[in-house]
């Protein structure tokens, strides 16, 4: 059972309050959401997914099978607030288990399809889950194996579910069956679901949503980007990440009675005519691939004009590539500056093309307060660098299960401090500066060097190590491992560490794109390594101060 408030820090009683009274919170379940919406309009499309062959499911269709399979998981013994974790690309059964999950008050645990034994045995033991759902073969990687060596690994993992050809775990297309009864649902303000964090520590930390406080984000990021029943949102991004889940994301789509599309693949190769055929009209990127969108819908034979808007963000998107992006794919360009953990910015579809290209928004709701300051936690004036903190109706109180983490990462009264130094333009948007945190942004896949780090310590003959962030052209930034062998450890070459990293099962995202061997990191004052003076060697501008 969980303890509200303990397991997940909550809003203090007078914000809640005062977040209902404001209209932001209606007393909404991700379950009651889609039972109305297939009572509205039954019959229109919700979900498509291309891939091998085209499926679709109508609303009602979708509300009927979340039932059937709620009727499913109960009958197996999975409760309203169990942890049940959630490893499905972008195919139809994510929608279809995340939602049966809603209705009975069991909350997803999102891992990415990247992740491997060393993510998934974390998410599983630290949160105590019951049951882990994925692929059979996803990219060439088959995930009934890992399901089976985590299973042997975390005890209380009851049961594995899989999309597709279960091995020798249990298929989720036998789990439905007939509802018994009305559902023992959740309550609108306790949690939905557990979100990934970037991450700055060794382990990632979760994220505890409400049912609540994510619905009132769908609801704003579908006023601000003009989601309604006619948009055909096409999820490129892995449908998991919150960026393409509720910004305005798939969620977003479906809470304005749109249509959703899972795009497979991310490369224009898949999605071009996707588009083309699906008469797709909007949909969420990250810099590097809408640099390679931007360059390949020049020369496309593929009609792209059902697209209206396309929204870029999850790392800094250069002035450069952003004013390329409409005259290239002929529709509107949206920068997006958002976190799992909360607050999420856009610019608006009435900026001008300055404010648009050069800035990252302004936050969804007028209750998003919004603080820039220095090192002490002074506020700085306007237009001055400093560190983002940030308190308001969807953004978190806390990290789950982590009281000693969370007095570090928000201030006493509540607010998050986000780790970003950003400036704030005198019409109050955000320009992201850059970080204070340690995390490497590559491409907006987020990697903690310290995880890292704590796999390379392992090799036998290494000494110790040192992950930092290099500049890249393309993905903004990749990550180097800077090495020290022990005394006598014979010579190695950085292809023997990344087959290292990668063997002990880490997601290949994570695994260093260059090693380099040296005899001393270079040391501050007190003895301690310098990362600072690490990435300006790697040639790079710092980022913890600009
Ligand atoms: C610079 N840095 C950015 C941007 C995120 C919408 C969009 C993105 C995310 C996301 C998300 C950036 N320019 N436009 O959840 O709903 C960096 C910041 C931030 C961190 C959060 C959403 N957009 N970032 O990327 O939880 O450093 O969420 O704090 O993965 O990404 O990462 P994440």
């Amino acid at each position: 059972t969980l303890t509200p408030g303990v397991d997940a820090p909550t809003w203090p009683d007078e914000f809640a309050a005062r977040y209902r009274a404001a209209g932001h919170w209606r007393g909404e379940t991700f379950g009651g959401m889609l039972r109305e919406r297939a009572e509205a309009h039954p019959d229109r499309i919700a979900l498509v997914d291309p891939a091998p062959e085209r499926r679709t499911w109508t609303y009602r269709e979708l509300d009927e099978r979340a039932d059937r399979l709620a009727a499913g998981f109960l009958a197996r013994g999975i409760r309203k607030g169990d942890r049940v974790v959630v490893q499905l690309p972008n195919v139809g059964e994510f929608a279809e288990v995340v939602f049966a999950l809603f209705r009975i008050g069991a909350l997803p645990v999102y891992a990415l399809p990247a992740h491997r034994d060393t993510e998934i045995a974390h998410f599983c033991s630290c949160t105590e889950a019951v049951a882990y759902v994925v692929p059979d073969l996803h990219a060439g990687y088959d995930h009934r194996a890992l399901a089976s060596r985590v299973r042997d690994a975390v005890p209380g993992l009851r049961h594995v579910f899989v999309a597709g050809d279960p091995g020798e775990h249990t298929a989720l297309a036998d789990v439905p069956c007939e509802p018994s009864g009305p559902f023992d649902g959740p309550e609108p303000h306790e949690l939905a679901f557990l979100q990934l964090s970037g991450g700055t520590t060794g382990v990632s930390k979760l994220i505890p949503r409400t049912h609540d406080d994510y619905l009132y984000s769908l609801r704003g990021s579908d006023e601000i980007c003009g989601v309604d029943g006619g948009t055909r949102f096409l999820v490129v991004l892995p449908a998991a990440h919150n960026f393409p889940m509720s910004s305005p994301g798939w969620l977003g789509a479906l809470y304005a009675g749109g249509t959703v599309v899972l795009c497979p693949k991310p490369d224009p190769d898949t999605a071009f005519p996707l588009i083309a055929r699906e008469r797709i009209t909007m949909t969420g990127l990250v810099p590097p691939l809408a640099l390679v969108w931007t360059q390949a819908a020049t020369e496309t034979a593929h009609d792209l004009s059902s697209l209206e808007l396309v929204l870029v963000g999850g790392a800094k998107y250069s002035e450069q590539a952003a004013r390329r992006l409409e005259p290239a794919l002929g529709c509107r360009l949206m920068q997006v500056f958002g976190m799992a953990e909360g607050l999420v910015n856009y610019t608006r579809l009435d900026d001008d093309t300055e404010t648009v290209v050069t800035t990252q928004g302004r936050p969804i709701s007028p209750d998003d307060e919004i603080r820039v300051v220095d090192d002490a936690d002074r506020d700085v004036p306007d237009g001055e660098f400093g560190h983002l903190l940030t308190r308001g109706p969807y953004t978190i109180r806390g990290y789950w299960r982590a009281p000693e983490h969370n007095r570090r990462a928000f201030t006493g009264d509540g607010f998050y401090r986000t780790g970003d130094i950003v400036r704030r333009t005198p019409a109050g948007h955000l320009v992201v500066e850059g970080r204070a945190k340690d995390q490497i942004n590559r491409g907006g896949e987020k990697i903690a060097p310290e995880e890292v780090e704590n796999v390379v310590l392992g090799h036998p003959s290494v000494h110790d190590v040192s992950v930092v962030a290099v500049p890249d052209d393309y993905l903004g930034e990749r990550s180097l491992a800077y090495v020290i062998l022990r005394p006598g450890a014979g010579p190695l070459r950085p292809v023997e560490i990344k087959r290292f990293v990668r063997e002990r099962g880490i997601a290949a995202y994570k695994v260093p794109d260059l090693v380099e061997f040296v005899d001393t990191f270079p040391q501050t004052g007190i003895g301690k390594i310098s990362k600072k003076q690490l990435r300006s060697a790697a040639g790079e501008s710092d980022p913890e101060r600009p």
